[in-house]
């Protein structure tokens, strides 16, 4: 005799796993998209950075780092903010899982990085929270964006927020212990410990508007021009910048009979 009650619950159970294991791939290709979102703005700040240090001989960004929520934890959260039990709204709704964190040395630089980001042509801007501007009651200052990029897969462009944190080195210093003591109190921090933290960022902002006027002193000379500018890390050689102009004149009329009576472009050329 068969047991059908057996079998049943066998194919209950393969039923099960399979919708698992699709529910499993479906999270996985949600937060991968996260991950994707994180190293399009990385590689953009980055880019900008390199480029800064090339064109202008001056890095504005110290440090560029990033954090990707944990799946339970945008499950967690999601919960606390009562959205709908789909990863649609999630989507929709919770709009850090993705985070990127942009410190710069002054803060005349937090807000050159944030408009060269959100100027770009594939970045939308879809919150400021300026908290340097308007500094939260703790003290804690920064500058939060959230910017949706397009993520390009093999089958669909997906839009992606990622909160980008724009602060000096000071204003992070000061994040991450308060962020410390935060969570070394359970939340309950003593509140003499609050005033001490009021105080540190007050003392922080001030040292934040005196590095910007020192740096502002020493890179411009007392005759009115920029310092000396860094090497930069690319070197284009005489012999490269003599082929270009070569090259370019090989287009111009007669340059066939110029370049019968030249050495090449590996002639040596007085600049
Ligand atoms: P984590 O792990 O750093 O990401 P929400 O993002 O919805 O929770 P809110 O108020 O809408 O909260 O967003 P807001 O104000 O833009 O803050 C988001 C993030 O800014 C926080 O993320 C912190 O990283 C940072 N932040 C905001 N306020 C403070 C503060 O008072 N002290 C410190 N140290 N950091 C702060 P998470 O999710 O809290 O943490």
């Amino acid at each position: 005799m068969v047991d059908t009650s057996a079998s049943a619950s066998g194919a209950d159970l393969l039923g099960l796993l399979g919708e698992f294991r699709e529910l499993r791939d479906e999270f996985t290709r949600f937060m991968l998209c996260y991950q994707f979102g994180i190293d399009e703005v990385t590689t953009k700040i980055k880019i900008l950075q390199q480029e800064f240090t090339h064109i202008h001989s001056y890095n504005p960004i110290e440090h560029v780092s990033s954090r990707l929520k944990t799946p339970e934890g945008v499950l967690a959260k999601a919960q606390r903010r009562g959205v709908s039990p789909d990863l649609e709204s999630v989507r929709a709704e919770i709009t850090d899982i993705a985070g990127v964190r942009v410190t710069c040395a002054f803060v005349s630089d937090v807000y050159r990085v944030f408009d060269l980001l959100t100027g770009q042509e594939d970045v939308r801007l879809m919150i400021t929270k300026d908290y340097i501007a308007e500094p939260k009651a703790n003290g804690y200052r920064s500058l939060h964006a959230i910017v949706e990029v397009p993520v390009f897969l093999s089958d669909q462009t997906v839009l992606v927020p990622v909160e980008v944190q724009f602060r000096t080195i000071a204003m992070d210093f000061w994040a991450s212990l308060e962020h410390k003591i935060y969570y070394k109190y359970d939340r309950q921090v003593p509140s003499e410990l609050l005033e001490g933290l009021h105080e540190a960022a007050t003392t922080a902002s001030q040292l934040d508007a005196d590095m910007e006027r020192l740096h502002h002193e020493i890179r411009v000379a007392p005759d009115g021009t920029r310092s000396a500018p860094r090497g930069p890390q690319v070197e284009v050689s005489d012999q490269a910048v003599a082929a270009l102009r070569d090259f370019i004149a090989s287009d111009e009329p007669g340059a066939a009979s110029r370049t019968a009576h030249s050495g090449g472009p590996d002639e040596a050329i007085d600049i």
